[in-house]
């Protein structure tokens, strides 16, 4: 592909006469355009009656819904109206929202993720995942490696399109002035051992404990187990996070922790870590709960969560090996090791 390639150009060319692939590139267009819309209205923030408040509402997970949630909602679902979808899920909606049973795809999205972040005027983003509409099989219960499609819009200082069709990573940044979405950088690859993570390290004490060991080894940093030093990141906007490891590499965790309510973590299946988890194998990297791979879940209800490790595929498969062989962490570093006579 040539560098400058418009978004609609590269669907275009995915589509060809396939009537499936044709639903999906008409999905992701919409998507697309409801997305520019989206940029615009946060981009005019305070000044557009954007304040980030709570609408006094909550959503089926019992998240506030913030003016901004529900505003990029309908203005997704109404982009939507156009395509020929089965059923949608979307964060902001209790329940499936139903289409024509024979389409050939379903939607899940994320109309607004980070949405904690509008009022202190950081990076947000929409999230969403393209699935096929099996008639005799109930929507969104495959496991995630049925994905025709899935990708995330970043509204940060440049509003950027990830996506992948099921054939690598491409990136596609707003030209604002011409409203359409330019190729920047294709088939992404992630750095696959960069020394960086992002974690919430304020639920140190409610983590299990190959997290605790994980996160243990890159605070030793070179005097450690590792034998060298860690950044760590911590920006609250999943987009952000995904864009970034995309760009230079590293991991992010949202693991299990022992909170109420959050056994499975904090982010949802099908709109969140189902696409993120594509989008990161498809650009070689990892996506997994710890024990498993994300994209091997199958979601028993539409807003069930799902723990998410993801990036770069050394730290991914690092943290699965504390999960899956305890003693893995106390046989890296006898003298760091738990039961070691030198551990503090
Ligand atoms: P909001 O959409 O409620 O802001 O949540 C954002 C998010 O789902 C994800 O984008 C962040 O990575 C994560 O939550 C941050 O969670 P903590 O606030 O618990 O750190």
């Amino acid at each position: 592909m040539e560098q400058g390639q418009t978004l609609l150009r590269r669907i275009e060319l995915y589509a060809g006469a396939d009537p499936q692939r044709r639903a999906v590139a008409a999905a992701v267009g919409a998507i697309a355009a409801a997305s520019i819309a989206i940029s615009e209205l946060i981009g005019q923030g305070a000044l557009a009656g954007i304040t980030g408040q709570a609408q006094g509402s909550a959503n089926a997970d019992g998240d506030v819904q913030k003016d901004l949630d529900v505003r990029a909602d309908e203005m997704v679902q109404g982009a939507l109206k156009s395509v020929p979808y089965a059923v949608l899920a979307s964060e902001e909606a209790e329940v499936l929202v139903p289409g024509d049973p024979k389409a050939l795809i379903s939607i899940a999205y994320d109309p607004l993720d980070g949405s904690s972040n509008i009022d202190t005027n950081m990076t947000v983003g929409t999230i969403f995942s393209i699935i096929p509409n099996d008639p005799g099989v109930a929507p969104f219960t495959a496991s995630g490696n049925c994905q025709l499609a899935a990708g995330f819009v970043v509204y940060g200082p440049q509003t950027s399109l990830v996506l992948t069709l099921g054939d690598g990573v491409d990136i596609f940044t707003l030209d604002r002035a011409a409203r359409t979405y330019r190729l920047i950088r294709e088939r992404v690859k992630i750095p696959a051992d960069t020394a960086e993570y992002a974690i919430n390290a304020s639920n140190h004490r409610h983590w299990e404990q190959p997290v605790r060991d994980f996160v243990d080894e890159c605070l030793a940093g070179a005097d450690g187990p590792r034998s060298k030093d860690f950044n760590m990141r911590w920006i609250g906007s999943l987009v952000a996070e995904a864009y970034r490891i995309l760009t230079r590499g590293g991991v992010f965790l949202y693991p299990a922790d022992s909170r109420p309510g959050y056994g499975d973590g904090r982010l949802r299946l099908l709109y969140e870590t189902h696409p993120m988890a594509m989008v990161m194998e498809q650009a070689g990297g990892g996506a997994s709960t710890g024990r498993e791979r994300v994209l091997d879940l199958a979601a028993k209800s539409i807003h069930q969560r799902s723990p998410l490790i993801m990036g770069s595929i050394d730290k991914v498969k690092r943290i699965e090996l504390l999960h899956n062989d305890p003693d893995a962490a106390s046989r890296t570093a006898p003298l760091f090791a738990r039961r070691g006579l030198f551990r503090v």
